[in-house]
């Protein structure tokens, strides 16, 4: 199987979140950042400050030059964290490996992912929405094969876009890319190659490991991986799995028990095969998870001592009831003993 990236990144974050709060602002440039007389620094600015050339870390004293009608506004990390908070625990209702950059970026790695049909493509949409509909701020997103390829695109169709490449666009985006849009390749670096009369990642693939190396350090190791498209980083999630879990959003909505039943059936199948990978866990509870037709969701778990097909067509049975609303996605899943939490507990016994 494929292994599939998203890299989401929100707009303009300090600067959107300003906007939403107060929206006056709409429609004028706008920044995040320390006073002029301050000596400060602008964090980031919005779209429309941008066609005035604004950018983060530009010094306010030039960026109010440039703009005059620029609204500088102070900065408020405390609500920069709350919506980073939220952002975040979307990301990970849709995988666990997710990867925080930052506050308002992260690596999701959607490959086991069944929803959508499987597509990261439409994936990253559904992300995307339910970010806007959370917290009333927008999203950009890329998907592509690999970190890289994925952060270069979520760039690609900012602000409110995101643009996909494939496994079998990558030659063909790769060759035309500009060096400077590689992740990693400031000023100096983009100078130092187009010293070189290399401008694109076509013309940095005439460089052998060696000469890159001897430029750039380590760095030119990533380089010459880079300029080939190629990036082997996996998505680093600090957490400890919690739990496993699959699901499925259906094309028709089910709407009697025995559709939930069957389909429960086919789910189950998958979490075995998805459960292989970490038959060193120890389960602690089965849950179902169900979203109606309105959007509604709910789960259900309970403790259990082994892996039952029978436990969830139980809890679908207590959840479902008679079905009074129409379902638009069945996920089962378990969460599992913590390891440590695990030995604790053998240790007071
Ligand atoms: P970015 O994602 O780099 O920028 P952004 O979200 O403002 O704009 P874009 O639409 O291009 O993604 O950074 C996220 C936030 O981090 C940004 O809103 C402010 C903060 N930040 C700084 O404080 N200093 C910096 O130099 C940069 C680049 C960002
Ligand atoms: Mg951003």
């Amino acid at each position: 199987m494929s292994t599939k990236i998203i890299h989401i990144d929100m707009d303009c974050f300090y600067a959107a979140v300003e906007i939403r709060d107060n929206p006056q602002l709409i429609g004028h440039p706008v920044a995040v950042g320390a006073a002029a007389n301050k000596r400060g620094v602008l964090t980031t600015c919005n779209y429309e400050a941008r066609k005035f050339g604004l950018h983060s870390a530009m010094p306010t004293a030039r960026a109010t030059k440039l703009c005059p009608k620029l609204i500088l506004l102070p900065v408020n990390m405390e609500k920069y964290r709350q919506v980073s908070q939220d952002i975040h625990q979307i990301f990970r209702g849709y995988t666990e490996a997710t990867e925080p950059l930052s506050l308002d970026e992260a690596y999701l790695d959607v490959s086991d992912s069944t929803e959508c049909q499987g597509s990261a493509t439409w994936l990253a949409q559904r992300i995307r929405s339910e970010i806007k509909t959370v917290t009333k701020l927008t999203a950009s997103a890329g998907i592509a094969p690999n970190k890289f390829l994925a952060k270069v695109a979520s760039d690609w169709n900012k602000p409110d876009g995101q643009f996909t490449i494939s496994p079998d666009e990558v030659d063909t985006f790769i060759q035309t890319l500009l060096v400077r849009k590689i992740p990693g390749v400031g000023k100096v670096t983009a100078q130092k190659l187009h010293h070189q009369g290399i401008a694109t990642c076509a013309e940095l693939q005439e460089l052998s490991n060696e000469t890159l190396i001897e430029l750039f350090g380590k760095f030119g190791n990533r380089l010459y991986d880079y300029c080939r498209g190629i990036d082997h980083r996996c998505v680093q999630s600090s957490r400890i799995r919690k739990s496993v879990s699959t699901e499925h959003t259906f094309l028709h909505n089910l709407t009697t028990l025995a559709q939930c039943e069957e389909k429960c059936h086919t789910l189950y199948d998958h979490l075995c095969r998805r459960l292989s990978k970490h038959d060193d866990r120890v389960i602690h509870k089965q849950f179902i998870k169900i979203k109606f037709a309105d959007f509604k969701q709910t789960t259900k778990e309970c403790v259990v001592v082994n892996l039952t097909r029978d436990t969830f067509i139980t809890l679908l049975r207590d959840s479902v009831g008679s079905i009074d609303k129409a379902i638009r996605l069945l996920g089962v899943g378990v969460r599992f003993h913590d390891p440590e939490g695990n030995t604790f507990q053998q240790t007071l016994l």
